[in-house]
C-alpha cells in the first residue's frame, strides 16, 4: 500500500476509521472523508502518513463534487476508493416505517455511494487504473423481515457494482464489493436511533464481527496482484449462517 492513495468514505469511525488505521500503517497516502470534521481531524492527526481530510455529507451531490473536484494536485490521482460510508435507519415493515427513514438510507447508501464514485473516475479513467470497493451488506445478498429498504439499498450497491464492472472493464480498473454480516460497530445503534440496549440485543450471545476484521479483509482485496479482482467477497461471523440464521450461544 505505499505511497497508494486511498480515499475511504464514512472515516470517522467503524470500519471506515479501522480500515484508514491499516491501510496507514501499511504506508498508504489518504483522503478521509466524512461528515464529523473534529473527529476526523483528531483521527488524522495520529496518523503517520499523509492525510488530507474532506467533510462532506455523500447525499449532498454537491458538496460532493466539489470537494472531490478540488482535492489539492497531491491528492487528486486516487488509486483505491472504498466506499464504506452508509448505514441503516429504523426496523419497520414497509406499511409502518417512516419515510425520512428510507430517503436517509438511500440517499446516503445509494445515491451517495454513486456520487462519490462518479466524482473519482474520470482521473481513473484517464490513467486507466484504479481499484473501488464497495461495502454491500448480506442485506445485500438476502431480504431479511423489517429490514426491505436497507436490503434494496444494499440490493442497489451489489447492482451498482456489477454495471461499474462491466463499464470499467476497458479502462482496467477493478470493481469489489465486500458484503459483512453482523459487524460489532455503531451501526446497530443508529438503526435503533441511540437504544442502546436494543443495539446490544442484537449481538446477544454471539461473537460478531469487529471492525478490524473487515478492514483486513479489504486489506486483502486492495492487496492482491493488479491482475487479481476479488469482486465478491461474503464476510460471516461463524455463529451467522445467513442474514437471518445466527447461532446464539444461552
Ligand atoms: C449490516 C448487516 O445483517 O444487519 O449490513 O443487515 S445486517
Amino acid at each position: 500500500m505505499e505511497n497508494k492513495t486511498v480515499l475511504i468514505t464514512g472515516a470517522t469511525s467503524g470500519i471506515g476509521r479501522a480500515t484508514a488505521q491499516k491501510m496507514s500503517d501499511a504506508g498508504a497516502r489518504l483522503i478521509l472523508c466524512g461528515r464529523r470534521k473534529e473527529i476526523l481531524e483528531a483521527f488524522a492527526a495520529t496518523l503517520s502518513t499523509p492525510v488530507h481530510v474532506l467533510v462532506f455529507d455523500v447525499a449532498d451531490k454537491t458538496a460532493v463534487f466539489k470537494a472531490i473536484e478540488g482535492l489539492p494536485p497531491a491528492f487528486q490521482a486516487i488509486d483505491l476508493l472504498i466506499n464504506n460510508a452508509g448505514n441503516a435507519h429504523g426496523f419497520d415493515p414497509v406499511q409502518t416505517a417512516s419515510l425520512d427513514d428510507w430517503d436517509a438510507m438511500i440517499d446516503s447508501n445509494v445515491k451517495g455511494l454513486m456520487y462519490v464514485t462518479k466524482a473519482v473516475l474520470p482521473q481513473m479513467v484517464d490513467r486507466k487504473s484504479g481499484h473501488i470497493i464497495n461495502l454491500g451488506s448480506i442485506a445485500g445478498k438476502e431480504v431479511y423481515p423489517k429490514g426491505s429498504v436497507y436490503c434494496s439499498s444494499k440490493f442497489a450497491v451489489d447492482a451498482f457494482s456489477q454495471g461499474l464492472r462491466i463499464d470499467l472493464n476497458p479502462f482496467g480498473i477493478r470493481v469489489g464489493t465486500i458484503h459483512p454480516g453482523m459487524v460489532h460497530t455503531e451501526f446497530s445503534k443508529v438503526r435503533f436511533k441511540g437504544d442502546t440496549s436494543r443495539a446490544e440485543a442484537v449481538y446477544e450471545g454471539v461473537t460478531p464481527l469487529v471492525a478490524e476484521d473487515v478492514a483486513d479483509a479489504l486489506f486483502y482485496m486492495a492487496s492482491t496482484p493488479a491482475h487479481v479482482n476479488v469482486a465478491d467477497l461474503v464476510l460471516l461471523p461463524t455463529q451467522q449462517a445467513n442474514a437471518t440464521v445466527v447461532h446464539r450461544k444461552k
